[in-house]
């Protein structure tokens, strides 16, 4: 089922169970033995950190995607990810070049405060971001009026969020660490690189 969530200067859309618990376990298992995982390491406080979570890049030949430092080159799109982006493209009524997937281990793997709004993602990008396994909160706050009242939405196997318009002007989100968690989650985000 798909809902709005109310928030101001935003355009947020969610399915709970986009995809079916049987074909959710599917794809979880799938991606975590084929996609290419990668450890990138980010410089803070001038030390190489290993990002607490592994990444991969799937898109369109030359369309690469450069956020905090790291400069993601494009890998051929895996046949098990095409369908996924079908589904997707006709739920968003929006057409995505690339996918940015996250593999959170467990509980310790996390994603920091963000905005999707790098300058190769256009002005008011469509981020349409698929779930599975491991159920995570993903939380929203305000970036310029700390009195509006930050948001949580759990991202359960099998859904969609979509996120577009203004919403990353106005909004950054998360990944908080979960430390009990034991079981892995992937998402996938997908993406127009202009
Ligand atoms: O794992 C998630 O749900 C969020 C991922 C995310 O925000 C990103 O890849 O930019
Ligand atoms: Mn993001």
């Amino acid at each position: 089922m798909k809902t709005q969530l109310c928030m101001p200067n935003a355009k947020i859309y969610f399915w709970s169970q986009f995809f079916s618990p049987v074909q959710s376990n599917y794809y979880l298992t799938e991606l975590i033995d084929t996609v290419a995982w990668q450890q990138d390491k980010i410089k803070m406080f001038g030390k190489e950190l290993p990002l607490p979570r592994l990444t991969a890049w799937y898109a369109d030949p030359g369309k690469s995607y450069r956020y905090s430092g790291i400069t993601n080159i494009p890998l051929p799109w895996l046949p098990v990810l095409l369908p996924l982006k079908e589904a997707v493209e006709a739920a968003a009524g929006h057409t995505f070049n690339s996918v940015l997937l996250n593999y959170y281990r467990q509980g310790q793997d996390s994603m920091g405060w963000h905005s999707d709004d790098e300058p190769e993602l256009g002005q008011n990008p469509v981020i349409a971001s698929v779930s599975f396994g491991q159920t995570r909160r993903f939380d929203f706050r305000y970036r310029h009026d700390k009195n509006i009242p930050k948001q949580s939405i759990w991202l359960e196997n099998g859904s969609l969020l979509l996120m577009q318009g203004p919403t990353q002007h106005y909004w950054q989100h998360q990944v908080p660490k979960a430390t009990k968690l034991t079981q892995p989650r992937l998402n996938l985000t997908f993406r127009e690189i202009k």
